[in-house]
């Protein structure tokens, strides 16, 4: 099935020839097949064979030589001559929002632009307005289409990627012919934010890897077909909030397991596995692990890593820092789970900026299974997130007991997110903190300030007996604010001296301490608490997110406060007090 690709072939041709200005009727012939091609509902190849091909719609004798030397051997000469008459870099001035093979006519003759940078610019100076047929206004639209564009080229968070991934998985699931279907890449280790997401794709059923390359490739929520091949088709999809490119590949069953971790990646972590293949005389590769021409692992991941003398390792610790030694040593950790999570000590209702009451908020985490909640709204200096006054905390410290000793299988501790004002200080005074079990310190301003002005004001809410945690430690929001520039290891180094927890915020623009810094803290003996700092019940669910953030610094539940009992969780939060 290589209609896709095919279809997209005679269209660039057409866009080729409509910038180059050439016959209106070969265009749109061009165009007519491209069209009839991408419709079919079988393989081109199929009709081609049985002599079907040329009665359909605007298929013509020319055409039909084109189609069949594609087919024969995946090339058009008439593609490639056209190719070679205009820059390469033109045709990606195509994929902007608003832009045809007209406006890039216009714009290549008028201004000799070439690339989207050029035109960029070109628009920034105000010569696109200029050009006829163009004017402000569709200048103006063009970098907006620009903005969209590069945006879409970035790296996406990990929510979004989850839910590109959701949409193609549930979108293919249900063919009888795949045996599997698991995400792969950096969003299968998880990492903070995810250039592509791959999927990838088992089959035992003969001649079908094309077919489900296909209904991938054709699919509702796709955007724009980037490459379709027999095993491998890429393209951008539109989730909610962004377009986001995804590859989903196709392989036998057999190898699904070595093609697993292959594409699971990392690329370090796989250079030190085949390091290890080539030293035992092994060959390993995405079909399998091989001794000379017998395969002798491939339809399960857990068979290459034991074949290699390796323990199972997950996907999250993927990215060679010094994963392969501890499996080669028995030495990894077991890594918490979600299961683990008994609680969530971070959140937000409407006595700040949260959109949910306390109850409400007690009876979703209820039905996540935990055993106890904190509500931590936001100190008072924190005008815009409606942070409490004193004497409203004062009041809402009451209702969170009241509301408490009414709830049945679940405990509602009184908490508070409380700022560190510039100096270190903090935005309640001591004698309001002692009323409540946990009290969360965070920086919500003066985030650029210097290294030593950041750490200082970090040390300082560490040493009050009240502060339990401090709340996301750099304050960075991914693709649009900068981390604070803290001094780690000494943030770190005071968390055990004065038994503070660190939090390993959940929510996907946060995941602040990050993994690598998680792995320090947790080196060090730190004890972290991770939070979802939900605004709403359905905010409680980001819990994956920071567990899975935890789990790449090589965190056990043993090491997070939130996996412990409440008793135990009790003891931690009173242990800086004064007796
Ligand atoms: P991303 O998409 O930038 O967030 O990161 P990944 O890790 O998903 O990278 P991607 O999509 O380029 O490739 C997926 C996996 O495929 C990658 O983690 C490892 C594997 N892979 C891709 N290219 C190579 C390669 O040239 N050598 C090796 N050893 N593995 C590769
Ligand atoms: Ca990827
Ligand atoms: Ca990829
Ligand atoms: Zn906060």
């Amino acid at each position: 099935m290589r209609n896709a690709l095919l279809s997209a072939v005679f269209d660039q041709m057409a866009d080729i020839m409509e910038i180059l200005g050439k016959d209106r009727f070969r265009i749109n012939s061009y165009r007519k097949v491209a069209r009839t091609i991408g419709e079919l509902p079988v393989d081109a190849g199929l009709l081609l064979e049985e002599g079907k091909l040329a009665e359909l719609p605007g298929i013509g004798k020319s055409s039909l030589a084109k189609i069949r030397e594609f087919l024969e051997g995946g090339r058009i000469g008439a593609h490639e001559a056209l190719l070679e008459q205009i820059p390469t870099s033109l045709l990606e001035l195509l994929q902007i929002p608003g832009m045809g093979p007209k406006g890039v006519k216009a714009v290549y003759e008028g201004l000799q632009v070439t690339s989207v940078a050029d035109l960029q610019e070109a628009v920034s100076d105000g010569s696109v307005a200029g050009l006829p047929g163009f004017g402000q206004k569709k200048a103006a639209a063009l970098l907006k289409g620009i903005e969209f564009l590069q945006a879409s080229t970035g790296r996406i968070r990990l929510d979004q990627a989850l839910e590109a991934a959701e949409m193609v998985i549930a979108h293919l699931r249900d063919r009888p012919d795949i045996d599997r279907i698991e995400p792969a890449g950096s969003l299968r280790r998880r990492a903070e934010t995810i250039g592509d997401v791959d999927i990838l794709v088992a089959t035992r059923t003969e001649g079908s890897q094309g077919s489900i390359v296909e209904s991938f490739t054709s699919a509702p929520f796709i955007e724009r077909v980037l490459a379709a091949g027999e095993t491998k088709g890429s393209a951008i999809i539109q989730t909610e909030t962004t377009p986001v490119q995804v590859d989903v590949r196709v392989v036998e069953t057999d190898s699904f397991g070595a093609a697993l971790q292959y594409f699971t990646g990392s690329k370090q972590h796989n250079v030190r596995l085949r390091e290890i293949a080539v030293k035992g005389k092994f060959k390993l590769n995405e079909y399998g692990l091989f001794r000379g021409d017998e395969r002798i692992a491939g339809e399960a991941e857990e068979e290459i890593y034991e074949k290699l003398g390796l323990d199972f390792v997950a996907p999250p610790l993927r990215e060679d820092r010094g994963e392969v030694e501890a499996a080669r040593d028995h030495q990894l950790p077991a890594l918490v789970q979600i299961d683990d999570i008994k609680g969530d000590l971070h959140m937000h209702t409407f006595g700040s900026d949260g959109r949910c009451d306390i109850e409400e908020m007690a009876k979703a985490a209820r039905a996540l299974g935990y055993e106890y909640i904190c509500i931590t709204d936001h100190s008072e200096s924190s005008i815009v997130a409606n942070g409490q006054t004193p004497k409203r905390l004062a009041k809402q410290i009451k209702l969170i007991r009241r509301i408490n000793a009414k709830l049945e299988d679940i405990t509602v501790l009184a908490g508070a997110e409380v700022d560190i004002l510039a100096d270190g200080s903090l935005d309640f005074d001591d004698e309001l903190l002692a009323d409540l079990d946990h009290v969360v310190a965070s920086v919500h301003s003066g985030l650029t300030s210097p290294r030593e002005k950041v750490t200082m004001r970090t040390l300082k809410a560490m040493d009050n007996p009240y502060v339990t945690c401090i709340g996301h430690p750099t304050g960075r929001l991914l693709g649009q604010r900068e981390a604070m520039d803290l001094d780690m290891e000494t943030v770190i180094e005071q968390a055990i001296q004065t038994q503070t927890a660190l939090e390993v915020n959940a929510n996907p623009y946060r995941l602040d301490l990050k993994d690598t810094h998680s792995k320090m803290a947790i080196e060090r003996g730190v004890t972290l608490a991770i939070g979802t700092d939900a605004h709403s019940a359905a905010g409680l669910n980001l819990m994956p997110f920071g567990v899975a953030t935890a789990a790449r610094g090589w965190a056990t539940a043993a090491n997070i406060l939130n996996a412990r009992p409440l008793a135990t969780v009790e003891t931690f939060l009173k242990a800086k007090r004064p007796r």
